[in-house]
């Protein structure tokens, strides 16, 4: 069973790659490795909705069943901000550090006891044959007060979580698939992909 990764985000294949090894005879295949990708305009309101428009434009481009990621980072403080614009926060010019530092920055004067946070992921999965598939899975934190450890990718230096006494770059891979938002929409993912048998 072949499914294409409608995602331009290497950490993120890699993540979800690993996630999903113990399903036997599943390959996921990077749509980079497929064909040249057009940029998708990601101009839903919800995660579900950029979800689902990766996952059908790459479905359709390829022919083949086509797995997407929409996720991001809500934070109660900033009313769910940065949310669906999590990879455009703060405008073309920033990487990932740019990212977390603006959040750092823009929460400064918000009080220990109020920077909570939760990231969320929704996997689309569309088939050829038009069947649409979408889970959510989602992990609850708090933001920190400055970066901490060198794994992962995106807000995680900066994403607290409380029963680990960690950030979430200070997690192995397979920890963090273990607790994540990812790890757990793929978890629902995996047991539908189990059902179709494709
Ligand atoms: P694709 O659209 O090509 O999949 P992307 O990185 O643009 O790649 P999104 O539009 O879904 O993906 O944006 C997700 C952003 O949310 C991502 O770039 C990070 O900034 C943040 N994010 C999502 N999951 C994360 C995680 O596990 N750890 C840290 N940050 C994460």
């Amino acid at each position: 069973m072949k499914i294409v990764a409608a995602t331009a985000n290497t950490d993120k294949i890699k993540e979800i790659k690993e996630k999903l090894l113990s399903i036997p005879d599943l390959e996921i295949v990077p749509v980079s490795e497929i064909t040249d990708v057009p940029e998708i305009p990601e101009d839903a309101e919800s995660f579900e909705g950029n979800a689902l428009i990766k996952a059908r434009t790459i479905c359709s481009i390829t022919g083949m069943p086509s797995m997407a990621d929409d996720s991001g980072l809500v934070v109660d403080a900033l009313n769910g901000e940065p949310g669906v614009y999590s990879a455009r926060y703060g405008g073309p010019g920033l990487d990932d550090k740019g990212r977390y530092m603006l959040l750092l920055e823009k929460m400064a004067d918000i009080p220990d006891g109020s920077r909570q946070a939760r990231f969320v992921c929704v996997i689309a999965l569309v088939l050829p044959d038009g069947r649409e598939f979408t889970t959510t899975g989602r992990c609850e934190g708090s933001i920190t007060r400055s970066p901490s450890g060198d794994s992962g990718f995106g807000y995680d230096p900066v994403f607290y979580i409380e029963e680990r006494g960690k950030t979430m770059a200070q997690l192995s891979m397979s920890e963090k698939n273990s607790l994540s938002h990812r790890g757990k929409a793929l978890e629902k993912a995996a047991a539908i992909l189990k059902d179709l048998a494709l």
